[in-house]
């Protein structure tokens, strides 16, 4: 869903962008006073420069403001199941893989060799929580599964020939 608004948004801006190329083009062999434009653009300049800071400002707020992604939203009394994830070359060491609807789960990821990348896919294949599994660090990822299910971990980052078998699951009651 939110990838087919993505692309649809990306659709319609790369439409846009080819509007006002084709336009451009086809403007190009008009021969136009210079003077005149530069005079009527300086004066709407400071009205543009407003909107687009204002605009920039906005748009920050609104995609920022939830930040950070990651902080825990429980309920009162309802402490995490802390998980202990391991990657390696190639496969993962989880220390549990069946986990119940509605029950928060705090992954710690970390890695024994190389960087690896931590991925959470649901039945459909789409990806809902990954983080990156770096040797001598830990990663949180915080996730409360809302749907029951299968559900694959993949590796995210290219870590060495066989990094395609880098695949487990976990079970979701
Ligand atoms: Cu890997």
């Amino acid at each position: 869903m939110v990838q087919m608004v993505a692309w649809m948004t990306s659709l319609v801006l790369m439409l846009f962008i080819t509007i006002i190329f084709i336009f451009v083009a086809l403007k190009s062999k008009e021969k136009r006073e210079y003077a005149p434009i530069v005079k009527k653009w300086h004066k709407a300049r400071n009205f543009y420069a407003t909107v687009l800071i204002i605009g920039m400002i906005g748009v920050s707020f609104y995609t920022i403001r939830l930040l950070p992604f990651n902080q825990p939203v429980y309920g009162e009394g309802l402490e995490p199941t802390i998980v202990d994830v391991e990657a390696f070359q190639f496969g993962w060491d989880i220390s549990q893989s069946e986990f119940e609807v509605g029950e928060p789960v705090e992954f710690d990821v970390t890695s024994r060799d190389v960087n690896h990348g931590f991925g959470i896919y649901n039945e459909d294949m789409e990806i809902i929580a990954q983080t990156q599994a770096m040797p001598d660090y830990t990663n949180t990822v915080y996730i409360t599964f809302d749907e029951p299910g299968t559900y694959e971990i993949l590796c995210l980052e290219y870590c060495g020939l066989a990094h395609h078998q880098m695949v487990t699951e976990i079970v979701v009651k």
